[in-house]
């Protein structure tokens, strides 16, 4: 196959209800979508999963649209492309940018897997047609609001809650939700970075609430202090932003730094990346989980593909479109079973419809690369 063109569409859309994390509250998502198409006119779709600002790590839209435009999509159009496995090797000689280079690279698994008529999911090698789901809790203005949350998503079947934590919404609120939920439900605490070592204390203190894991307690660039961290403490520390690549994980493991990864499809650089990371955890019996970054029904679906590789063991941060958006750009929309599952889909490529005419409808500004 030989990639013909790369088009990127930037869309602006609001979220249902506004995220906060320990770097600032999102209420509408500025998202670019990705679509490569081959000399025989099939066409295959992507996302890039970075913030509107670099604070969950360096990548944004504006900067991840120039690079795409003008590194990324030069390096794969022309190129005559055997698998869609070889992409990221036509962009190994630029550093970084994993979430723009995802952006393509899952575009061409889409596309390969649709040129082959199989669902993606099948052509990663996934294994579990059915993945266990759980939900991504921001932080709200009032605990009676988290209550509230809470106790709408255990009742649509969700596996497991995860509330993000900062140093003001921690130690007491976690209390308060135990104390009204009771301790057999999955609860789990993501810091998004807020903490340091002055705070061991404090996560020793917090032991006692039985927690599944604490997501990237420390720094986003660190590792050393995280295993300093994890030999203090009971709870298994999750790492998130730490993890790049294989390597990362690697040390961070060998180190002692976490017992369990959030695998995030952009922050790994795409599926060829993330499945050798399952791999390596699956064979050490690290648990990992699919991480997600608000994305639109297009990094969705790619995100419900990976989670059905062998290594994804924990319910991850996938969950319905409808909490997230009022209208998906993809159909059917995604939804839960009511254990809190969501069933593969088996048509082929993402397995699910883009809706052109909603994307157009949201459509900011466009660009096609020849
Ligand atoms: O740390 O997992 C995170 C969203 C944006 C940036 C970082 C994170 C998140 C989430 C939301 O937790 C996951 C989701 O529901 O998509
Ligand atoms: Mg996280």
């Amino acid at each position: 196959m030989q990639i013909k063109s790369v088009e990127l569409i930037e869309i602006k859309m609001p979220l249902v209800h506004f995220f906060e994390t320990s770097f600032g509250r999102t209420y509408e998502r500025r998202i670019i979508l990705t679509r490569v198409a081959d000399e025989n006119g099939g066409a295959g779709w992507g996302e890039v999963t970075c913030g509107e600002t670099p604070s969950y790590n360096e990548e944004w839209t504006d900067a991840a649209w120039v690079t795409i435009e003008k590194i990324l999509a030069p390096a794969i159009i022309g190129m005559e492309i055997t698998s869609a496995s070889r992409v990221w090797g036509l962009m190994k000689k630029i550093r970084g940018n994993r979430m723009a280079k995802a952006a393509l690279e899952t575009a061409v698994w889409d596309l390969e897997a649709k040129n082959l008529d199989v669902p993606l999911w099948k052509h990663l090698g996934g294994v579990n047609k059915e993945i266990i789901c759980g939900v991504s809790i921001g932080i709200q203005d009032s605990v009676e609001q988290l209550f509230e949350k809470i106790e709408t998503e255990l009742n649509a079947g969700y596996q497991r809650i995860k509330i993000k934590i900062a140093p003001h919404w921690d130690y007491e609120i976690i209390k308060q939700v135990r104390k009204k939920f009771g301790s057999k439900i999955l609860l789990m605490g993501d810091a998004n970075s807020a903490y340091t070592l002055d705070d061991i204390a404090l996560f020793k203190r917090m032991d006692k609430f039985k927690l599944m894991m604490f997501e990237q307690p420390l720094a986003h660039d660190d590792i050393f202090d995280h295993a300093k961290l994890q030999r203090e403490i009971a709870t298994p520390i999750c790492l998130d932003e730490s993890i790049h690549s294989l390597p990362d994980a690697r040390k961070a493991i060998k180190i002692g730094a976490c017992k369990i990864i959030n695998v995030k499809l952009g922050r790994v650089g795409g599926h060829k990346q993330a499945k050798r990371i399952s791999n390596y955890c699956h064979a050490r019996k690290i648990p990992i989980w699919c991480g997600g970054m608000l994305e639109s029904g297009i990094g969705r679906a790619h995100n419900i593909a990976m989670s059905t590789l062998k290594g994804f063991t924990l319910p991850g941060d996938v969950s319905a479109s409808k909490r997230y958006w009022h209208e998906d750009i993809i159909e059917p929309a995604i939804e839960i079973t009511e254990h809190g599952t969501i069933i593969a889909p088996e048509k082929a490529g993402i397995g699910f419809d883009v809706k052109r005419n909603r994307i157009d409808n949201l459509t900011v500004r466009k660009t096609a690369i020849k």
